[in-house]
């Protein structure tokens, strides 16, 4: 099976310019091709993962990856499925993006070998382009009425859009006339959001060079519910481990639906065809085990954090849904309940209905009582129906936590 199939496969397929074209020329031999990332935050999410691991797929089947990092269109901002214009950031702060953008991105490409990745930045050659030079050699090249038909001008034509923001797909063009005549690249991908502005340079690369160039985005990535894929009710999944931690990472893709999990695993996994329709057959046949999103969670997870983090997260996540909390070390209490109400205990002990009440887990004594009575209050993993328990600094793990769990899932860590 070549590369374009596989990616149908995958679902990977959203739009090309010529897929037959596309397909003929990458069957000729190793293509460069590229696909943009703009500073706009100082991390990536699992959004912009979709076409990290394109470029990744590219790679594996000989061809070469360039990623280029936005630290020039970073200070421009793309009007792409945006609503409303973007505020501006220094050019301090982008460059510091810049460089962190691109340090999440390296460690998914190989940089040796015959179809070594490279990395761009399209500062480089945008930071010392002139004014006269852009609007005489490059925009003659672009007819207003063609910028107007793209939908990301279209679409705001009625709201608003600032001349910077308009002008921003000659910027992506120039980059991809840059790349074609300096890395003989021939090929941008994106996801459909782009195709406006990928398709814009493969027309300025005709006019400029008569040369022939190819676009492909992929779908969206969207949730079974048609909510917006990546966010949850804390906010959106990042790649940086400081932001979204390895075990809420690991989470995310554990709690995926069954009718987007097979997807998932075609999308964020390099696992074979056949490995994903076991996985799939597991889902219509054994949901409950949910085998299939344990595979994604760990898979994803050792993917962006590695094997230690992945493990990590997957011994955490284990412990909290047997209730055995006693085998969890002390930083894995931390990760596991770090979003969690905590509370600090006065003293070395208190009665439990008391600690119930200080701890915000019941209202009232009437509540707590009833609580412990009716068997759902657990401390550190083990029901506890004694009425007349104490609860000791000592009991706690670690000599110092006293997970409490009331009901199903709600937790509280007492210090
Ligand atoms: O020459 C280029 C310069 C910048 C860009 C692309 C080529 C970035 C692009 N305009 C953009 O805004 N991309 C988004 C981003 O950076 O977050 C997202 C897209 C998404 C996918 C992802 O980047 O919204 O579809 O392409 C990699």
């Amino acid at each position: 099976m070549n590369l374009l199939e596989d990616l149908a496969f995958r679902g990977q397929l959203y739009q090309v310019t010529d897929q037959d074209a596309l397909n003929e020329r990458l069957n000729t031999g190793p293509i460069s091709l590229y696909c943009g990332f703009d500073p706009t935050a100082d991390s990536l999410t699992i959004g912009n993962l979709v076409q990290i691991m394109l470029l990744r797929r590219f790679q594996l089947a000989g061809h070469r990856p360039i990623a280029l990092v936005g630290g020039g269109t970073g200070l421009i901002g793309d009007p792409s499925g945006k609503a409303q214009e973007r505020t501006l950031n220094t050019a301090d702060i982008v460059e510091q993006w810049s460089a962190r953008i691109r340090g999440q991105i390296e460690p998914f490409l190989d940089f040796d070998g015959p179809a070594a990745a490279r990395m761009a930045n399209n500062y480089d050659w945008l930071g010392s382009l002139g004014a006269i030079e852009l609007m005489r050699d490059v925009g003659k090249h672009f007819p207003v009425p063609f910028m107007l038909a793209k939908e990301s001008v279209s679409s705001r034509l009625a709201s608003g859009i600032s001349y910077t923001e308009f002008s921003y797909m000659i910027l992506q063009s120039y980059d991809f006339l840059e790349l074609y005549r300096r890395q003989q690249c021939q090929l941008q991908v994106g996801g459909s959001d782009q195709w406006g502005n990928i398709t814009a340079g493969t027309e300025l690369i005709r006019r400029a060079d008569s040369g022939r160039a190819f676009g492909l985005t992929c779908p969206l990535v969207t949730n079974a519910d048609g909510t917006k894929f990546g966010k949850t009710e804390k906010g959106t999944i990042w790649l940086s481990a400081k932001r979204t931690s390895p075990y809420e990472f690991y989470q995310f893709w554990m709690g995926s639906d069954d009718r987007s999990v097979v997807s998932y695993l075609k999308t964020f996994t390099f696992l074979s065809h056949g490995e994903i329709l076991d996985l799939e057959k597991s889902v219509a046949e054994n949901p409950g085990q949910r085998e299939a999103q344990r595979t994604l969670a760990a898979l994803v997870t050792e993917l962006v954090h590695g094997k230690d983090a992945a493990q990590k997260a997957e011994r955490i996540s284990r412990a909290l849904f047997y209730g055995e909390l006693t085998q969890l070390l002390e930083d894995e209490i931390e990760e596991a309940f770090h979003d969690v109400p905590t509370h600090a205990m006065e003293g070395a002990e208190s009665p439990l209905i008391n600690l119930l009440m200080d701890a915000s887990v019941a209202s009232s004594k009437r509540q707590a009582r009833q609580d412990i009575t009716s068997g759902a209050i657990y401390l550190n993993g083990e029901r506890c129906t004694d009425l007349d328990h104490t609860v000791r600094k000592a009991d706690g793990l670690h000599g110092r936590y006293i997970v409490i769990r009331r009901g199903k899932n709600k937790y509280t860590l007492v210090q």
